[in-house]
């Protein structure tokens, strides 16, 4: 008999074998990622005049604090499996964090392309932390991800961006977990859209599920971009693209046809929000719900606002969002937007007491 303790969740390659492409002879290189909560947020919904219920599936609770844990699981996996040594990739943050830590996990090399200063201080600590090289390049993510392209096509690197198809096979088992916890698909399914990975995934997600009847429904995909970041929206890329959201400030998103395929099947949407429409649904929900979501992740809160005012969510509906980072991976940001104004006093009880009005 084992008497070690065991984890009670394996990581979601184990979890969800049947439905991803591993065979017994898959090395996996897992951090025990996935199993995120899913949290109810009546408070949020209440301060927006809401009739709806809302679920957020909080994606910051992976090992890297971010959903890209779940594809890299698979992708790193695989590239070992194929004997690669070397992993890279371009990134906004998230993906060069996770990359760096799953690769230092499977004793591989790791090389990310940053855009020079446009990365949120939490990222690029995890990056150097994990042990990363950490190149930044004179440019946005676009072209940092067209490098990265052309330095995969030599065959001497293994690209881990959500181009590599293993990405989005590990990343659409949170649409499973959404699934399994409510007992079916929710009628609409919210999230941020930089890359277009995600929805591309989620989208998958569903369909597979719905086609291996483990639900009986698909939801709506209602993605969001950035207002100075959407070319999806816009219906061009961006060769500027800039918002305060530096996850999603993605100009000429490689799954602009996963994206496209997901809301037009789902009978969804692709909107865009303001960095103020954001900046506020990031401290509302922080507030109403204790819950710090980085900026990115909260441009689907700040959609929903939008389509309350708009009328265009059925009442009773029921939603899931998900807030993809977490807010300390951008702590200056979040000084920012909170406003720190620093109440300094003596060390007295009376003091304290003076300013808390007693
Ligand atoms: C918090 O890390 O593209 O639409 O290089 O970090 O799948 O790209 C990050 C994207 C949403 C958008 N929320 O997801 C990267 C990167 C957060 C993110 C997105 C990202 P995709």
């Amino acid at each position: 008999m084992n008497s070690r303790p065991q984890s009670p969740w394996p990581g979601v390659i184990h979890h969800y074998a049947e439905h991803l492409p591993v065979t017994c002879e898959t090395p996996i290189v897992t951090l025990l990622e996935g199993n995120t909560p899913l949290i109810h947020v009546p408070n949020f919904v209440a301060a927006i005049s809401g009739k709806f219920e809302l679920h957020v599936k909080c994606e910051a609770l992976n090992p890297t604090c971010s959903f890209k844990d779940r594809g890299m699981t698979l992708a790193v996996s695989k590239a070992k499996e194929r004997g690669a040594e070397v992993i890279i990739c371009a990134s906004t943050g998230n993906t060069s964090a996770s990359a760096a830590a799953y690769a230092a996990r499977a004793k591989m090399k790791c090389v990310v392309l940053l855009p020079n200063g446009s990365i949120a201080l939490g990222k690029l600590a995890q990056a150097l932390m994990y042990g990363a090289t950490t190149i930044s390049i004179e440019g946005n993510f676009d072209e940092a991800l067209r490098i990265v392209r052309e330095l995969g096509e030599t065959g001497k690197v293994e690209v881990v961006n959500s181009i590599n198809p293993f990405r989005i096979e590990g990343q659409k088992t949170a649409a499973f977990e959404i699934c399994d916890a409510l007992g079916d698909a929710p009628d609409f399914h919210f999230l941020p859209v930089g890359n277009a990975g995600n929805i591309t995934a989620y989208w998958k997600g569903y369909q597979e599920y719905h086609a291996a009847e483990k639900c009986d429904t698909l939801p709506k995909m209602y993605g969001w971009q950035a207002a100075g970041a959407a070319p999806i929206v816009d219906g061009h890329p961006v060769t500027d693209p800039q918002t305060v959201a530096s996850a999603i400030r993605i100009g000429y998103p490689a799954g602009w046809p996963g994206a496209t395929a997901a809301w037009q099947e789902s009978k969804g949407h692709i909107g865009k929000v303001t960095d103020g429409e954001i900046l506020a649904a990031y401290k509302l929900i922080a507030r109403t719900d204790g819950i710090f979501a980085e900026p990115a992740s909260c441009a689907p809160l700040a959609g929903l606002i939008k389509c309350v005012q708009n009328g265009t969510i059925p009442e009773g509906s029921l939603i899931v969002a998900t807030l993809t980072g977490h807010g300390l991976k951008d702590p200056d940001c979040a000084i920012k937007t909170a406003g720190f104004v620093p109440i300094i006093v003596p060390p007295t009880k009376e003091a304290v007491m003076k300013v808390m009005g007693l």
